[in-house]
């Protein structure tokens, strides 16, 4: 099963403010140096219908709603990604095998549960939906098929609130119409190289001499496309390697060295670490911060912790701590980026954190 959250950040704002319900939305990625200059994040259905989405300008944002009711918000990654763990968690208890993705995304392994029978896959599929809705108020969209390759794709078929099943004997059917570019993995210059030999869809891909996919697209990706235009894969599904540090960095509004023009940035690259470590299930002994001054050299300071956490207040009072002492020993340093470390890390899973006991 991989399940996509919809229209994610948008979402989250949407719960996070009911009155801009009903009304495009544009979460807006502020670069902060002039006032309308970024990029959309990412934006609602509704915004979609007028042009609006990922990665082009706010300013062409703006001009696209131009006479219409809508809400441009900036990003808030902390709030998502407190939403983001709170849903990992649910989706984690529902799979024999867990695999996150990415913020919004997620492979479950639901095959023993199961017992391979897709009518049962897909109650556990409305299952996982409802809950996700009546817990978190956010809808996804969800694909069921014998590998992930096919689940990734089939969760694009239908967004948003989609749920498609595609059982072992439909696979060859439900991948043949399909245009190449829907195989994870084909980007615009492999789909632009195929275009070239006149394969635009998977049934066409799929009749290709593998050794030619090899040719040009070597050994590795080759070979993967031959097997997922015939929708084989055979990875499994898995936690991933477990990492040894989580980090945020971020560009200040202006260059400055003032603690109170750094301090609510460097709170919420704070916010946002302790969430990633908490979603990864981990603690950390520890924190680091890295500041980059206008000259571009890049300077950081850590500590060690007597015991481990990933308690938000904790990364955020040690990061402050932290900053201070680097401005202190840098009389003349200007910062233009700041950024905020953890590292040490642990896995919780199972085990009582011990800083529990240790705080009264
Ligand atoms: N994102 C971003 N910039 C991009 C693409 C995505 O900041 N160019 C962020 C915002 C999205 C989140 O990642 O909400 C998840 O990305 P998706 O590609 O899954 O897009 P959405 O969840 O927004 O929409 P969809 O309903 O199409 O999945
Ligand atoms: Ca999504
Ligand atoms: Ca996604």
């Amino acid at each position: 099963m991989h399940v996509d959250l919809d229209y994610f950040y948008a979402q989250c704002e949407e719960n996070a403010n009911p009155s801009i319900r009903g009304k495009p939305v544009v979460v807006c990625v502020y670069s902060g140096r002039t006032e309308e200059s970024g990029a959309v994040s990412t934006s609602n259905y509704l915004a979609r219908k007028y042009g609006v989405k990922a990665g082009i300008p706010i300013v062409r944002a703006r001009k696209l709603l131009e006479s219409i009711d809508a809400a441009f918000l900036p990003m808030n990654r902390p709030y998502y990604d407190q939403v983001s763990a709170r849903i990992m968690e649910i989706l984690r208890a529902h799979g024999d095998a867990y695999e996150r993705m990415s913020i919004d995304e997620a492979f479950l392994d639901i095959s023993d549960r199961t017992n391979l029978n897709y009518d049962t896959a897909r109650d556990t599929a409305r299952e996982i939906k409802n809950q996700l809705f009546t817990e978190e108020h956010i809808t996804c969209s969800v694909g069921v098929a014998p590998n992930k390759v096919v689940a990734k794709i089939a969760s694009d078929q239908t967004k948003p609130d989609g749920l498609t099943v595609v059982k072992p004997e439909e696979v060859t059917g439900f991948l043949s119409p399909l245009p190449v570019g829907r195989i994870p993995g084909v980007g615009v210059k492999a789909e632009e190289r195929l275009t070239q030999l006149n394969v635009s869809t998977i049934a066409e891909l799929s009749a290709l001499d593998p050794t030619v996919l090899v040719e040009i697209f070597g050994k590795s990706l080759g070979s993967y496309l031959y097997q997922a235009s015939r929708g084989e894969n055979d990875e499994p599904v898995k936690e991933r390697e477990q990492p040894t540090q989580f980090s945020r960095i971020a560009t200040l509004k202006q260059n400055t060295r003032k603690l109170e023009e750094i301090l609510p940035l460097l709170e919420e690259l704070a916010t946002s670490v302790a969430e990633k470590t908490k979603a990864n299930g981990m603690t950390c002994r520890s924190i680091g911060i890295i500041a980059i001054l206008t000259d571009l050299s890049m300077h950081s300071k850590s500590k060690t912790l007597e015991s481990s956490t990933s308690d938000g207040s904790v990364i955020e009072s040690s990061s402050k701590q932290l900053i201070e002492e680097l401005l202190q020993s840098m009389p003349d340093a200007v910062l233009r980026r700041v950024g905020v470390r953890v590292s040490d890390l642990m896995k919780t899973t199972g085990q009582t954190d011990i800083s529990k006991f240790l705080t009264t």
